[in-house]
């Protein structure tokens, strides 16, 4: 780690809630950074390190009073949030109110003024901090709910910039968002950015029409007239760019020998069952884990399936733990875990392997392997990865990815067998159907969903976005935009001539 200089500025600039580095303290008391897996870091460390650009965020903890730095080649300008920020900001507005507003109100959303006060202070803090390090004529690609106000506001101070925003999760229906009391402030923090991107064109079109409903601006897909008495005014992009993985990077991890090896002990660990079934979510109530936990425990009681034959693996990672919807959730979840395997589980085998942990990534890809079939059952997920971690981990071609049709992944994965989890009867005959898939189907399914999940990946995906958002501000303001940009984009579209 070595500090760099405050007033430093770059040419590309990401803004998100974390930082993609997370504060590490080793067993001898030093503390260090280390580079948080998460796909979006991988997606865009290339073009990071091409462009020399800087991660705008969060450290994860209170006041840490961080001056900018570097690690792993990343130059990182911390935000600083007090207890105060994230009681207000993140776990109110961020994930008691938002969230549950975008995922179809699943869990009441709380609205309470002080929270939005916050959220305004803070997306503030974001944005001058963005402001601060980027260079005349420079990119920021802002990130996610938490900071839907950032591209205004940076518009508002620095309109040379090209602003580009990517929502993670899906935006709701206009009969939803209306019931935000804050949603015109909202759409208007967005429509500062030249191209809002969406993990699907329903959350694109969603987003479209509440922008009609609530300014009166002209929406022709994918342009949003932006014109008085907004200024400046200007021409918008609003479109889907499905995020994705690095799945090559993820086969590669399921190939090794101590993955394989490790897969293989999982096997015998659990009793070596015919089939193991899998669910790896964060302990969130848009995952629908109660109804894949309903639709198991009946099969099971009713007779259709045999706990000697079949163990379902759930992983619950840790999440938002202070936040009261997820201290319930929690309580049901392990409530019924327990119940199922009291009822059900035998002395040699027990019917849900479950785990409130968060594992490395090779004990992800090991479970993957493991895998024969990975149940989705999200009741609204923008996207999920986990569904193409699975896809991208299976070189065998074997496995069955059981989807959701609500999760976004749903629109590109087309081959996996869909179900809707409020339809407790369809789940528990797609997890049959599953299970007894034949090897020529599940090989049939499984190239389709590999060759899908190869091809658009997450370096594409972070292509399209970059070339779209230099086109847009191209048009906008002729060839004002960083040069240094331009070379990024070159080497994006040699990649892409190279695929
Ligand atoms: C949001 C949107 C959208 C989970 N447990 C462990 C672990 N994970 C990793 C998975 C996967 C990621 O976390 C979870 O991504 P998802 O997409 O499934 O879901 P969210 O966390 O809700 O993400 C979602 C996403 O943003 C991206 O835009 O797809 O819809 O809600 O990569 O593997 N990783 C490790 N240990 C764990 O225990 N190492």
């Amino acid at each position: 780690m070595s500090s760099t200089s405050t007033t430093r500025q770059y040419d590309f600039v990401v803004v998100s809630n974390r930082l993609p580095v997370d504060r590490v303290v080793d067993p001898d008391g030093s503390e260090r950074w280390a580079t948080s897996p998460g796909g979006l870091v991988a997606a865009l460390e290339p073009v990071m390190r091409e462009a020399d650009g800087a991660w705008v965020g969060w450290g994860g903890q209170p006041d840490l009073g961080l001056e900018p730095f570097e690690t792993g080649g990343i130059h990182i300008v911390p935000v600083d949030l007090s207890e105060d920020d994230i009681e207000n900001f993140y776990e109110g507005f961020s994930n008691d109110t938002l969230w549950p507003l975008y995922h179809d109100v699943i869990s009441p959303p709380s609205f309470h003024r002080v929270w939005w006060d916050s959220y305004v202070e803070v997306n503030q803090r974001f944005a001058d901090a963005a402001a601060a390090v980027t260079a005349v004529g420079g990119t920021v690609w802002v990130h996610d709910y938490q900071l839907q106000l950032v591209p205004r506001m940076l518009r508002e101070s620095r309109p040379d910039l090209s602003i580009g925003y990517f929502c993670h999760i899906p935006f709701p229906p206009y009969g939803i968002f209306s019931q935000l009391p804050w949603r015109l402030q909202v759409v208007e923090g967005l429509l500062g950015a030249d191209v809002i991107g969406f993990q699907r064109v329903a959350d694109a079109g969603n987003f479209s029409r509440a922008v009609r409903r609530l300014t009166g601006l002209a929406t022709k897909s994918p342009v949003i007239e932006v014109t008085a008495p907004y200024q400046p005014t200007r021409r918008v992009i609003v479109k889907a760019f499905p995020i994705s993985i690095d799945a090559a990077n993820f086969e590669a991890l399921a190939r090794t020998a101590s993955v394989q090896a490790r897969a293989r002990e999982i096997r015998e660990g659990l009793g070596n069952p015919r089939t193991i079934m899998l669910g790896v979510d964060r302990l969130d109530y848009t995952k629908g884990i109660a109804h894949r936990l309903k639709a198991f425990g009946e099969l099971l009681s009713d007779g259709s399936l045999d706990v000697e034959d079949v163990t379902l693996v759930q992983v619950a990672s840790p999440s938002r733990e202070r936040v009261a919807a997820y201290m319930a959730l929690r309580d049901e979840i392990e409530l019924t875990v327990g119940r199922i395997n009291g009822d059900l589980s035998t002395m040699s085998h027990q019917a849900i392997s479950y785990h409130h942990h968060g594992y490395p990534r090779e004990e992800m890809a090991a479970l993957y392997v493991a895998a024969d079939v990975l149940l989705v059952t999200a009741l609204r997920d923008g996207m999920n990865l986990v569904a193409k971690e699975y896809v991208a981990s299976r070189f065998t071609e074997d496995g069955v990815l059981v989807l959701s049709e609500f999760a976004g992944a749903s629109d590109e994965l087309k081959k996996a067998v869909r179900i809707n989890p409020h339809d407790i009867d369809g789940l528990k005959a797609a997890i049959l159907q599953a299970i007894d898939m034949p090897h020529r189907e599940q090989q049939a399914r499984m190239r389709s969903l590999r060759k899908r999940v190869a091809e658009f990946d997450v370096a594409r995906w972070s292509r399209e976005f970059l070339e779209t958002l230099a086109e847009a501000t191209r048009s906008r303001n002729g060839a004002a935009h960083s040069h240094d940009m331009d070379d990024v984009l070159d080497w994006t579209i040699d990649r892409r001539k190279a695929d």
